[in-house]
């Protein structure tokens, strides 16, 4: 095995004097005027839907946009209990099932309400509200602790359902994706003169059964799905009792998910009409919006066609998050500051830990082959490195790893080391403040 064992500070000088260290776009991208920092405490959007599985981004493109384009999907989003109850207690709380106490679907009312996100945000002087549904086996009668404005639903249909509406029981006619996305938009625009930061949970009922669409999207057609290898497992020997005796089918979870891709367009719209209700108000960027499922939900799986099992389709959720004033935005691409070139430190917004400078400081290994000259001729668009090469690619490094001092503390910087080093470079810089 050839290793070439650097010190994390070691570099390889020769290399890095054969590139040319003119800036490209990455570099550029630092010296961006910066978006205020957020100098206000940031709105949540917190969007739950029901037993929406992760492979539904076909009913979301709205959704996806926004969020994903200007944020982080988490591929890998999992819930910790996939049942309803339980998990969005966990979403409350932080806390697992077991020790939130709400194990199940019928105890809501053992969830320590002193634990919940919105009871901290209230406390810290946010405006709070609820939409939608809460916890499964909730008298609706009751009002959901430590929220300022609801409107609760009580998850049997999704038309013309029977809400508790600031602490009034009531039926509203309707669609309801469509009175949940009114009121929260109502309890947005208040925003417009009431200058508390806020906090807005959202529960579309969307994509649980009944999976009644709106009547627009009924007969919506949706893309084929004909299963996964675990739809057409036939020796189920190696699973529970239950599992061995689950009957669901391929047609099954066709006509499912159909249902609820066409339940989830309506939360699309939804989730549009925030976006845009939020551009109107200025508070875009200053809105940390989170969006997820409770839980997944298994399409004929082992035969098995719901949730609350600990297979993937079960666990694995969407998840999407985007904050840009909180540095979760998209990352500048442009040069359009006042300082070309290097900048003064603290010119730039601190990431979401308040560290300033820290970007460039660490080193990124990347699948790309290291060649010296290669951005000469490359793309410009989604350059790769050369089919082949001795080194891969490291992006960034810190102003300590080379003697020039200037070749690596930026981001668009790039070294090279050979892929089986055990070289590992990862750490960031701390400046004390004077004051
Ligand atoms: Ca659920
Ligand atoms: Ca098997």
């Amino acid at each position: 095995m050839r290793t070439i064992s650097r010190r994390w500070d070691g570099a390889d000088s020769s290399r890095v004097r054969q590139r040319s260290p003119r800036p490209g776009p990455a570099v550029a991208g630092l010296a961006t005027a910066p978006p205020a920092a957020a100098a206000t405490r940031p709105n949540v959007l917190l969007i739950i839907t029901d037993d929406q599985p992760k492979h539904t981004d076909w009913a979301t493109p709205k959704t996806i946009d926004w969020l994903v384009g200007q944020g982080v999907k988490f591929t890998n989003g999992h819930v910790t209990t996939p049942l309803c109850a339980p998990s969005r207690s966990s979403v409350f709380s932080g806390r697992y099932a077991h020790n939130h106490g709400v194990r199940d679907n019928g105890h809501p009312y053992k969830l320590d309400q002193s634990t919940t996100v919105q009871r901290h945000l209230k406390q810290a002087g946010y405006r709070t509200g609820l939409f939608g549904k809460y916890l499964n086996a909730w008298n609706v009668d009751d009002n959901p602790p430590h929220f300022e404005e609801w409107v609760l639903e009580d998850p049997v249909v999704y038309n013309d359902g029977t809400y508790n509406v600031n602490g009034t029981v009531q039926t509203i006619a309707g669609y309801s994706t469509t009175v949940i996305k009114n009121r929260a938009l109502a309890f947005l625009s208040k925003a417009a003169t009431d200058t508390r930061p806020w906090f807005a949970v959202v529960t579309p009922k969307a994509s649980h059964e009944p999976n009644t669409p709106e009547t627009k999207y009924a007969n919506t057609v949706v893309p084929d799905w004909n299963g996964r290898p675990s739809v057409a497992e036939n020796d189920r020997s190696d699973k529970p009792d239950y599992i061995q005796s689950a009957t669901a089918t391929l047609s099954d979870a066709q006509a499912l998910r159909q249902r609820q891709l066409r339940t989830l367009l309506s939360v699309d719209d939804a989730v549009q009409a925030f976006k845009d209700k939020l551009a109107s108000l200025g508070q875009l960027d200053n809105t940390l919006v989170i969006y997820l499922g409770d839980n997944g939900y298994t399409w004929a799986d082992h035969g098995w066609l719901k949730k609350s099992v600990p297979y993937l389709p079960s666990i694995e959720v969407p998840f999407y998050l985007s904050w840009p004033a909180g540095g979760l935005g998209v990352f500048p691409a442009l040069n359009t500051g006042t300082h070309r070139g290097t900048a003064p430190a603290k010119s730039y917004r601190p990431n979401g830990y308040g560290l300033y400078n820290t970007a460039g400081n660490v080193s990124e290994w990347c699948a790309d082959w290291f060649s010296a000259d290669f951005h000469r001729a490359r793309p410009r668009d989604n350059p790769t490195g050369p089919s082949t090469g001795l080194g891969r690619v490291m992006r960034g490094g810190s102003h300590m790893c080379h003697e020039s001092y200037c070749n690596r503390y930026r981001v668009g910087a790039r070294s090279s080391n050979t892929p089986d080093s055990s070289t590992g470079n990862i750490g960031f810089r701390v400046a004390a403040s004077p004051a």
